[in-house]
């Protein structure tokens, strides 16, 4: 099977630790193609930056239903336009931020989240409640690091992840933690090691959850809300996003039924 894994900031760099991240755990026959948004904020930290990384997410969306994808990850904690792209996608779609909430949920009855920069920790309660982990959640913890920092070797970020993990579960007394970054996925399994309790990265929680609902044959309920949205006129800068409109995204996007594929007999 192939898996999308959409960074939907610019910054490369973060995108291969992302896809390394990703095929560390991944299946022998899973293939995992990690992309980066073209179009957009360089890191996302801000409602500002959650809004505008969401068109260049959805252009991957669009890219990987042309290659015939069987799934997607969106690689950001926010989860950004995850149902837009689930009205998009053939295929399952998660995002690291629910699928690290869900995998924590099931090696403990509590968790934190681990985050960088307190003005983010508003979206992550927010998710924590739509996801409807509200009583499982006992604290969102920032470390004040830029996202961006996460990618300076220089940094001294994960001394500061660390030390945040550490009172986190001392003064939350949680079972878990959830890492509240993509960039922070490769400090994972060293956190868990330190710290002694499950350390949960979307990445890779993500990852195996989309391997697992395709091999199920499961994929997005079209029936209603996550139909394909209704064609109509889309004008200004957005007019290549109209579905109807005679151009890249809508060619993909309209060239195939919304139809289940034959299972793989690979
Ligand atoms: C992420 N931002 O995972 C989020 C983390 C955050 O560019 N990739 C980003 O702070 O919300």
């Amino acid at each position: 099977m192939n898996i999308i894994i959409i960074n939907p900031n610019t910054t490369r760099a973060m995108t291969e630790l992302i896809g390394s991240c990703a095929r560390a755990v991944a299946a022998p026959g899973t293939r995992i193609t990690a992309v980066t948004s073209t179009t957009g904020p360089a890191s996302i930290e801000s409602h500002y930056d959650e809004a505008l990384s969401v068109p260049g997410m959805l252009l991957q969306i669009a890219e990987g239903e042309s290659v015939d994808a069987d799934g997607y990850v969106i690689a950001c904690f926010g989860d950004p336009g995850l149902d837009a792209a689930r009205e998009l996608a053939r295929g399952p779609v998660v995002g690291i931020a629910e699928a690290a909430m869900h995998a924590a949920s099931l090696v403990g009855r509590d968790f934190s989240i681990v985050t960088t920069l307190n003005r983010t920790t508003g979206r992550a309660k927010d998710l924590v409640a739509h996801y409807g982990f509200s009583s499982r959640c006992v604290g969102v913890h920032a470390c004040e690091i830029p996202v961006l920092d996460l990618e300076d070797p220089s940094s001294t970020a994960a001394t500061v992840i660390l030390q945040m993990c550490r009172d986190a579960i001392e003064h939350d007394g949680c079972d878990s933690i959830v890492l509240g970054c993509a960039g922070m996925a490769d400090l994972c399994a060293w956190l868990s090691a330190e710290l002694g309790v499950p350390v949960i990265d979307g990445v890779g929680a993500a990852t195996k959850l989309i391997e697992g609902l395709v091999s199920l044959g499961l994929r997005t309920s079209t029936r209603s809300e996550f139909a394909r949205p209704l064609p109509k006129h889309y004008s200004g800068s957005l007019s290549a996003f109209e579905l109807a409109a005679p151009n890249h995204l809508s060619s993909i996007l309209h060239s195939r039924p919304n139809r289940a594929r034959p299972r793989d007999t690979s």
